[in-house]
């Protein structure tokens, strides 16, 4: 199917860049340690540089920014402010979650519409069969185990058990964290967090099976990023700390969670969108008809006038030939007159 496999390279270059902007950072922390501040600057520049080459940076802002930081912290210069730099300049990362959830709706969107238009194809009983068949694989996708509310504590103990072959009982959460702090690098990254919810998916979805969708369960597993996130990381760098963590796990939302509301049980867009959006679609396929008018016309008109050369070209040799003619006949006249 081109559509996912689009929508799924598209996601793959997102984190891609999300993993990028990560690791500029650790190398920048850690080349820091050991060079003086000049140096750091200089870094710091050719960093940069490299980092916003394939964006559409202004550059005019950054050295003015640049200088502002230098002004205001003239004898340091911290990874805080790098930090503050490629958040500034690259605004794409904390959008990444918004144009995110409006990609995915454009692409159930587009889903649906497809699945409408295949209907439009069918007669009245096939159309009935196709509808039924479609309730059915809705009602089999939404029959599926008890998901537990992502970032709890019943969450959490699932994957100690099951994933981690630990005991429940000796379930804690500082060893936890530790576990699955992947690269050890004392923060629960997106990618670490996002890695502890594939317990949870594999109760709703299953790549074998008609009914489930795996980009759904991407979207889905972003989601759940989305919500541990925001109800942990507290300052806001997109990075849960140890601190951070054990806070979260003290209070009554780890304890005693409410149920997770599953991403089918929301409808991705309104009908008022689905409307637009089929709109939208029709307009441009109007436009894209328009066009290809357009350049018949403009097919036709070259070959008229191709045509028009050609008769041209073809009197033009009439009347060479008639001239060549015309010019021997005279010929002998003109030698015998000398
Ligand atoms: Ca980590
Ligand atoms: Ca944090």
């Amino acid at each position: 199917h081109i559509l996912l496999y689009a929508y799924n390279l598209l996601q793959k270059a997102k984190n891609l860049r999300r993993s990028l902007h990560y690791f500029i950072k650790v190398i920048f922390t850690e080349s820091a340690k050991h060079v003086d501040e000049k140096q750091r600057q200089i870094y710091f520049i050719q960093l940069y540089c490299a980092y916003s080459s394939d964006m559409a940076v202004d550059h005019q802002a950054l050295l003015k920014q640049f200088e502002y930081l230098n002004h205001m912290n003239p004898h340091t210069f911290e990874v805080e402010d790098l930090d503050r730099l490629i958040k500034s300049a690259t605004k794409d990362l904390e959008n990444f979650d918004k144009e995110r959830h409006e990609e995915f709706k454009r692409y159930e969107m587009m889903k649906e519409h497809e699945r409408r238009e295949h209907l439009k194809t069918l007669d009245e009983e096939g159309r009935k069969k196709e509808e039924e068949h479609y309730e059915e694989m809705k009602k089999k996708h939404a029959d599926h185990p008890k998901v537990n509310h992502p970032g709890s504590q019943d969450q959490l103990k699932e994957v100690w058990e099951e994933a981690d072959g630990l005991d429940p009982e000796d379930f804690d959460p500082k060893t936890f964290f530790n576990l699955h702090d992947t690269n050890g690098d004392g923060f629960f990254d997106e990618q670490e967090l996002e890695a502890l919810f594939t317990k949870e998916l594999e109760k709703i979805y299953d790549p074998t099976n008609e009914e489930d969708d795996m980009v759904e369960m991407e979207e889905e597993r972003l989601r759940m990023r989305e919500h541990v996130m925001n109800e942990v990381d507290a300052n806001k760098d997109r990075l849960v700390s140890l601190d951070e963590f054990l806070i979260a796990t003290k209070k009554k939302e780890f304890l005693e969670p409410d149920s997770w509301e599953t991403l089918e049980q929301n409808q991705a867009y309104t009908e008022e969108e689905m409307r637009e959006f089929e709109e939208h679609l029709a307009k441009q396929e109007e436009d894209l008809n328009l066009k290809a008018v357009d350049l018949q016309k403009q097919r036709e008109e070259l070959e008229r006038q191709q045509e028009q050369l050609n008769a041209q070209k073809i009197q033009l040799q009439q009347a060479v030939e008639h001239m060549e003619r015309l010019k021997k006949t005279e010929q002998p006249h003109e030698v015998h007159g000398e």
